[in-house]
């Protein structure tokens, strides 16, 4: 019998309607590593904006005919120009934050707001400006002082726009236009289980580099060592050989190397007496690049992660994933997370759990997120949103998902807690699936060879009370991620006791989710859907069932706290929230957290 693990799934048929725009012609400039890390000016806080369900700020023209940003002026260009809007005494929103919490008209709005924020910039000779968001969802289009800039699609990865040609001395001014209709060929696509949050919901500043610079740069260490560090740095737009200096100031070190025509060096020394990061111990190095006249510097920590076997080693030594997923959601106030109390916020509840792991789902977070993971020594699986049913016959959606994963990878690749990329949550398991998903797992490998891959499965075979992970996307991974909602979407709590597990792969598996919704304060029999007592109940047996899978390398259960979800209307229980949080969204912990903060207690304890 063929077994769909969990809730499922359906393909939603609306079309979404998206206003493909022909005057987005100028490329996107490559990412900068480490832009937080350079002279910016912060663009966060009010900005004005204007809500265009119809798209009319598009147009400039009645008939529709040109379709290049009619809104993207911030006044009328002459008294006897008929213009139909003015941001100038328009509302405005706080940027980075969703439009959906901030405004009650807005809590279900799919489509386009327009934003526009004026600064005083003056130009500086011999540097270059680039437009930084850390993520708009789900389209974005920008204009500087009324010329268009760029484009981009993807909620939650970063884009730099090259800016400096189009700014002036004095006032200036961005419009961006955000829309987050879903759509069809949209990574992720029609239907999700999470809150559709629109808006600038990252940070948004000018980042200043030299005409040339250090662009992009990977330091790591090297497998099966504890004191070799390779990598590679790409100074920008070289035209002939550079130098480039790695320093470490508290171990004294400083290694110049050569690149090659094209800007790039390869980076190899050792580092005696290189101290590991770990959970335990997640000891960060100041690490200074020095390139083409530009430096950037920031902390990095230095520590390996392979798979031997059914075993994932972390600085040789296996380590079990004690771990919870996390959706951005702000804790609290509800809606995105964007800060950096928000995510100390929620990363402290998982270490309160004594977790080691965290899984960000399903899309990459912000990077307050993998920071702080770096500085609070948590691991972490970061994803991209290849969510349930994208089109995986169409070539466009593959092109985003790509971009995506590179734009993720590129950000974060410096990151030591980063220890698994996932390409993909519970698709169906089809060839064209599967061709998509192998194209991206070579991407992942090639961009960063120093991570494992993996991916959260849900479709497996069970007979006779054993489920053998056999979807055939396990060939390709490192790690196979499985979620299953055993007593949730399938039988009985109690069931969890009697199911075994196998692997043909004999790789290391994690359990990726699991859960049952509760809703804080509801007490009931454990057999009482909703109720503390029947998640608390859930996690009790599938901890007796996890406990006696042999290659079981760690676990995520579905999930830290309560999101919103606009699947999850249930009166006066879910009320658009997903209940499966050990924590509400205000922070008061179920029954559950306490049964998995005392087996991860004890499991800490085997070491
Ligand atoms: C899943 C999904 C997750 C959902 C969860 C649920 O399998 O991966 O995004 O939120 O189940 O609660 O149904």
């Amino acid at each position: 019998m063929h077994l769909l693990l969990c809730c499922m799934k359906r393909v939603l048929t609306a079309l979404s309607l998206l206003i493909t725009v022909t005057t987005a012609l100028a490329q996107n400039a490559p990412l900068i590593t480490d832009s937080v890390g350079r002279q910016t000016l912060n663009l966060n806080g009010e900005w004005k904006i204007i809500i265009d369900p119809y798209d009319s700020g598009l147009f400039t023209s009645r008939n529709q005919i040109q379709r290049n940003g009619y809104f993207r002026n911030a006044k009328p260009q002459s008294p006897s120009e008929l213009i139909e809007y003015d941001f100038d005494k328009s509302e405005s929103l706080w940027v980075p934050g969703d439009w959906n919490s901030q405004d009650p008209r807005l809590f279900f709005y799919e489509g386009t707001v327009w934003y526009k924020r004026s600064f005083d910039y003056q130009p500086k000779p011999n540097m270059r400006v680039f437009l930084h968001t850390g993520a708009a969802n789900y389209m974005a289009r920008v204009w500087v002082n009324g010329e268009f800039a760029c484009d981009h699609e993807g909620g939650f990865t970063p884009f730099d726009c090259e800016v400096g040609k189009l700014l002036h001395p004095g006032s200036n001014f961005a419009v961006i236009q955000v829309n987050n209709q879903r759509k069809r060929s949209g990574v992720p696509a029609l239907s999700t289980d999470w809150w559709n949050y629109g808006g600038l919901t990252r940070d948004v500043a000018l980042v200043e580099v030299p005409t040339k610079f250090v662009q992009d740069y990977s330091i790591q260490l090297k497998r099966g060592t504890t004191d070799q560090i390779v990598g590679w740095a790409q100074v920008s737009d070289a035209e002939g050989r550079q130098h480039i200096t790695v320093r470490i100031p508290e171990l004294k070190l400083e290694r110049s190397f050569d690149t090659d025509e094209s800007g790039r060096a390869d980076i190899a020394f050792s580092a005696i007496g290189l101290q590991l990061w770990s959970p335990e111990s997640p000891k960060l190095y100041e690490v200074e690049i020095e390139g083409a006249g530009d430096q950037v510097r920031e902390q990095i920590g230095f520590r390996t992660v392979e798979v031997r076997g059914q075993d994932i080693l972390l600085n040789g030594k296996p380590v079990f994933l004690r771990g919870v997923t996390i959706h951005e959601e702000a804790p609290f106030r509800s809606g995105r997370a964007y800060s950096e109390k928000d995510g100390a916020t929620l990363l402290s509840w998982a270490k309160e759990l004594n977790c080691n792991f965290v899984r960000l789902a399903h899309y990459p977070h912000n990077e307050h997120m993998t920071r702080l993971a770096d500085q609070m020594g948590m691991l972490v699986w970061s994803e991209i949103p290849v969510y349930w049913v994208v089109d995986f016959t169409d070539p466009t959606t593959l092109a985003t998902a790509k971009q995506q994963l590179s734009e993720m990878i590129t950000r974060d690749r410096n990151r030591a807690s980063i220890v698994l990329w996932s390409v993909a949550n519970e698709t169906p398991s089809t060839p064209e699936r599967l061709a998509f998903l192998r194209d991206l797992i070579a991407i992942a490998r090639r961009l960063d060879p120093s991570r494992l891959t993996t991916a959260a499965m849900n479709t497996v075979h069970m007979e006779r009370g054993t489920i053998a992970v056999d979807d055939p996307l396990g060939a390709d991974l490192d790690v196979l991620g499985v979620n299953e909602y055993i007593g949730w979407y399938s039988g009985k709590p109690e069931d969890a006791d009697t199911t075994k597990w196998t692997n043909p792969y004999r790789k290391p598996m994690i359990l990726s989710e699991f859960g049952a919704d509760a809703k804080y304060g509801l007490h009931g029999a454990i057999d009482q859907r909703f109720t503390e007592e029947y998640q608390e109940n859930l996690y009790r047996h599938q901890i007796t069932m996890l406990r006696e899978i042999p290659f079981l390398r760690g676990m995520s259960p579905w999930i830290l706290m309560d999101f919103r979800s606009p699947r999850r209307p249930l009166a006066g229980i879910q009320d658009f929230y997903n209940r499966k949080g050990l924590v509400s969204e205000i922070g008061e912990k179920k029954k559950a957290f306490f049964v998995l903060q005392e087996f991860y207690r004890a499991k800490a304890a085997q070491r």
